[in-house]
């Protein structure tokens, strides 16, 4: 049925009939426009999170070191190389030697001051990194001295889009090059190495996996240890039974909700037990802390624990 002014459009003055035409034209103009606007925004908005995800979640590593090919073994394998061929992760190598101008491309020198070991000279690492790094790249040294690479530091570098990483060797670099041209100074751990390529391996691995699209869709990387705060709780697969060692039968029973939960009274208590320090910088839910209340009461007293 036609709507009523169609039905008795004949019958208005030439006012109305003028009216309704400039009533009609306004609708299919505005009604218009804003269809087109919606449209338009929904494109333009759909377009930047595209460029905005595409744009922020490529990462690019430049890595300065004395041995590539040491690097290049470990990125050419498994996750890291599918990363690569994805584009999701770019690597770029570049032997500090190439940066040296002298012929027999020297790269350390004595200390002043005297003392044993020798240190990584300035001249090649400044020709290095000022060649090397882009206007927004984060440049990163790795020493003991630094602060302790973590999760969280990870979390943090994941959303930039360049890191370039410092290896030194021997004793260290001329403190020039610190002072200078040196962003962040990361340690991964209170020990001792012969260089910082293994610590730009660690950093590489645990950055990369946070990018959305390098682990495969099944793993999610906020399940991990430290990504939630707590250490991850067992995993078993198949054979349930093995040498007759059985699987715990929760996690045999497609019971969603109680497989969840133990998985989260098992993450507790394996952070009880081996990394309680965590537990002070954890969310803990209501039930998180009455589970670690009876955790507590069910363990034998303390001088016990060692027989
Ligand atoms: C290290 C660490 C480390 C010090 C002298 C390389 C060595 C040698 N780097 N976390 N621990 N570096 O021991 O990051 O040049």
């Amino acid at each position: 049925m036609p709507p009523y002014f169609l039905q008795h459009y004949s019958e208005f003055s030439s006012e109305a009939k003028q009216l309704s035409k400039q009533w009609l034209t306004q609708l299919i103009l505005y009604g218009g426009m804003s269809h087109f606007c919606r449209w338009f925004v929904g494109r333009v908005t759909m377009r930047t999170i595209q460029e905005r995800k595409t744009k922020i979640i490529m990462i690019h590593f430049d890595i300065l070191t004395l041995f590539p090919d040491m690097l290049s073994a470990y990125f050419e394998d498994s996750i890291l190389k599918r990363a690569q061929e994805n584009q999701l992760i770019q690597i770029g190598l570049h032997n500090i030697r190439d940066y040296t101008t002298d012929k027999h491309h020297i790269v350390d020198d004595t200390p002043f001051g005297g003392g044993g070991g020798m240190v990584m000279k300035p001249d090649p690492l400044f020709r290095a990194i000022e060649s090397v790094r882009a206007d927004n790249t984060h440049v990163i040294f790795f020493s003991p001295q630094g602060r302790v690479f973590n999760q969280s530091i990870a979390q943090e570098l994941s959303q930039r889009g360049n890191l370039l990483l410092v290896c030194g060797r021997y004793e260290g670099v001329d403190e020039r090059v610190r002072e200078t041209l040196i962003d962040e100074e990361l340690s991964i751990g209170d020990y001792v190495l012969t260089g910082g390529e293994l610590p730009a391996m660690v950093l590489v691995d645990a950055v990369s996996r946070l990018i959305p699209g390098v682990l495969g869709a099944e793993h999610g990387a906020a399940q991990d240890s430290h990504a939630t705060g707590l250490l991850e709780h067992p995993h078993y697969t198949r054979p349930a039974n093995f040498r007759g060692m059985e699987v715990p039968d929760v996690l045999l029973s497609g019971h969603h909700a109680n497989i969840d939960q133990w998985r989260r009274q098992e993450s507790l208590r394996r952070t009880w037990q081996r990394r309680p320090d965590m537990l002070e910088r954890a969310a803990l839910s209501k039930a998180d802390k009455k589970f670690l209340v009876q955790l507590k009461q069910q363990a034998p007293p303390a001088e016990d624990a060692d027989g």
